[in-house]
């Protein structure tokens, strides 16, 4: 029988083209044998980026670890959907303290264990980004700069949803929140503000950065297992899109969040030692509008008269990140 090369549905998929690739091809979902960290009757809303990205990093870190891992987790949704007082969906060992502590606990875990010389078991820190870039950065930064044995992963929403939608310094600009309405001359968060936590985490020098979708399973679970072969301070970020806080239907939600990485306005990309190793380039480029256009916090730009002059900024910042971090192979307008 001639050779026949696997379809791209069959190695990027979860379904049972999967199970045609070598078993250490295949993806950790795959795996009957897979941990199911976040296990089903959570809290999170339909559609829930963070709760499905939380599994599928959680998982692999699980897998690559064989099952030997400590989770510390901030506060925010992804903490109270998952644990109402007496249940919990988690189903490995998992601590929860504060908001703003979550890198320094799991600092003091990975001391605990390296005292107790069980380096064999690794620890994962969590949280969302209003604990992971504003409140806990302090703690964040010590754990990066100290180079301590931990990875932590945000799950960047782009406020702070749990406590109803107020911004962060994830925000991105124009985008309405309880505390960024959309009223005046600069409707929703203004321009010029927030922060990149990935290039900050760069400049700490650690051994591995990367960024992620939660539109893109196969990479998050790829880079979790890469950052789990490497020892010290570890920082994986990944965009998770939330139906309530965007305003997008929850059918959507991938869509939306695969819209922020083919646009522009959200670089996928790797980094060891402050240098940028690989970038995930775009497969099919959109403008900015097909993005914003489905999200209701970005809803009044667009209308009668709209605000096609924000739009036009927000395409100037999605242009200058593909310019940046190379992420098509030609520039053609979009
Ligand atoms: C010191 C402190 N301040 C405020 C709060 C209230 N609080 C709990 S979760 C949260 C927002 C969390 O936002 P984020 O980290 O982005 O996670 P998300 O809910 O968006 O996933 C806030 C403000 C708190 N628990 N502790
Ligand atoms: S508010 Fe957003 S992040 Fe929180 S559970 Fe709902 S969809 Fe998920
Ligand atoms: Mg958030």
């Amino acid at each position: 029988m001639p050779h026949q090369p696997l379809k791209f549905y069959q190695s990027g998929s979860f379904v049972a083209g999967n199970r045609l690739l070598d078993p250490e091809q295949r993806s950790v979902q795959a795996d009957t044998g897979r941990s199911n960290s976040l296990t089903s009757g959570h809290r999170a809303c339909q559609g829930c980026g963070e709760a499905l990205g939380a599994r599928y990093a959680l998982d692999a870190a699980m897998k690559a670890t064989g099952g030997q891992m400590i989770a510390a987790n901030a506060t925010g949704c992804l903490e109270v959907f998952s644990t109402p007082y007496p249940e919990s969906s988690w189903q490995i060992p998992w601590v929860h303290s504060l908001f703003g502590n979550a890198p320094a606990v799991s600092t003091g875990i990975a001391a605990a264990l390296k005292a107790k010389g069980r380096e064999d078991v690794r620890v994962v820190g969590q949280g969302g980004d209003g604990g992971t870039v504003d409140i806990g950065f302090a703690c964040l930064s010590g754990m990066f700069e100290r180079n301590d044995d931990v990875l932590y992963v945000c799950y960047d929403n782009e406020a702070y949803m749990n406590t109803g939608v107020q911004r962060s310094g994830a925000t991105p600009p124009a985008a309405r929140t309880m505390t960024t309405q959309a009223v005046g001359d600069e409707p929703g968060n203004v321009f010029g503000q927030g922060k990149s936590a990935p290039l900050i985490a760069m400049a700490h020098d650690i051994p591995y950065v990367a960024t992620a979708t939660v539109a893109d399973l196969r990479d998050v679970e790829a880079k979790i297992t890469r950052a789990m072969e490497i020892r010290g301070a570890r920082y994986v970020h990944i965009l998770v899109s939330c139906p309530l806080g965007w305003g997008c239907a929850s059918k959507d939600s991938l869509k939306v969040a695969r819209l922020a990485k083919e646009t522009g306005l959200f670089p996928v990309f790797e980094a060891e030692r402050s240098e940028v190793s690989s970038v995930s380039k775009i497969r099919h480029r959109a403008p900015v509008e097909e993005y914003l256009r489905l999200q209701r916090r970005y809803a009044h730009l667009f209308g009668d008269p709209g605000r096609p002059d924000i739009v036009a900024r927000i395409q100037a910042d999605a242009d200058r990140n593909i310019r940046r971090f190379g992420l098509v192979d030609e520039e053609v307008p979009v």
